[in-house]
């Protein structure tokens, strides 16, 4: 059977692999899995390997044991203006990771284990989908402790759970249980605690069954309607990846560089 394998040895998160599935754990227990900048922007060069891997299909983001999967940004760190890591600046970086998620091309299932809070909470939505085990408890906390996200933590929380949903889950901060998440639609799946890794692990399977480049265009394409001209820009890009790999692409670029004039004429005009 085969085993996680180390990538890179970080200070606040792992980051593994086993064939094609790479695991990026939040490593902080003692702090719920709270996040500094510092955590945050090794999750960002891990994801950023894991979009540069061509081998990684699929990725997990997870949080170190069963107590929690994370529990926001670490309010022992929260400056004036932000979050201040080890080099001392105040910042928001999680929304960087945010956007990254969305725009990675390959799908990022979160694997919730224990409290899914706050910013913690706002990974796990933005995340493609999302495994739970039965013990996962889910809450905004912003309004108690002074802080919210009116990003993807409101706006698109409403989309995915609906208005009236999304703001309970904002005015109340109350926590909701896994099997609660799964109704409003929050989450795709709820299996015992001493499962979820290996039902996670069977969704990675079914879906690196599956066409990486068709499911490369779903996933931008459900992120365009709701991500505007920054999802758009994303869809455009995968399309012109693809052009590049076509023929008629490829008699653009080759005329240039022969100094001739192309000869478009031979390509189909598809209906
Ligand atoms: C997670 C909770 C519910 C767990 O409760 P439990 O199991 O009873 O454990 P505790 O005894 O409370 O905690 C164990 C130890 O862990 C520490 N700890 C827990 N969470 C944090 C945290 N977020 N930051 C720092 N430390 C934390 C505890 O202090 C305790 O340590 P000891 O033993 O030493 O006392 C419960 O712990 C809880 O409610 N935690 C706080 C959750 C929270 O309010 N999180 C912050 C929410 N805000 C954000 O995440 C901000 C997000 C953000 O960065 C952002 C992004 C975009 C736009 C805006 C923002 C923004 O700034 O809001």
């Amino acid at each position: 059977m085969s085993q996680w394998e180390s990538i890179k040895e970080y200070k606040e998160i792992l980051f593994e692999r086993m064939d094609k599935v790479a695991k990026i754990t939040i490593n902080r227990p003692e702090k719920r899995n709270a996040f500094t900048p510092d955590t945050v922007q090794e999750m960002i060069d891990a994801f950023n390997y894991c979009r540069d891997d061509s081998t990684i299909g699929v990725i997990i983001l997870t949080g170190q044991g069963y107590l929690a999967f994370c529990s926001g940004g670490d309010q022992s760190v929260r400056g004036n203006g932000g979050y201040v890591g080890s080099d001392h600046v105040a910042r928001l970086n999680v929304l960087d990771l945010q956007h990254l998620i969305r725009i990675i091309p390959k799908p990022v299932i979160a694997m919730v284990r224990g409290w899914s809070v706050g910013g913690g909470n706002i990974l796990q939505l933005v995340c493609d989908l999302t495994i739970a085990a039965d013990n996962a408890k889910f809450m905004q906390t912003g309004p108690k402790v002074g802080s919210f996200d009116a990003g993807y933590g409101s706006a698109y929380l409403a989309r995915v759970i609906g208005h009236k949903r999304a703001k309970e889950v904002w005015f109340l901060c109350k926590p909701y249980t896994a099997d609660e998440a799964f109704q409003m639609g929050w989450i795709n799946k709820v299996v015992p605690l001493a499962d979820v890794e290996k039902e996670t692990l069977e969704w990675c399977d079914e879906i690196l069954k599956k066409s990486p480049t068709a499911i490369r265009f779903i996933k931008a394409a459900m992120n365009a309607d709701t991500d505007g001209l920054a999802g758009l820009q994303q869809l455009a890009g995968d399309s012109t990846m693809m052009f590049y790999t076509s023929d008629e692409g490829k008699e653009g670029r080759d005329a240039f560089l022969e100094k001739r004039d192309p000869d478009f004429d031979k390509f189909p005009k598809f209906p």
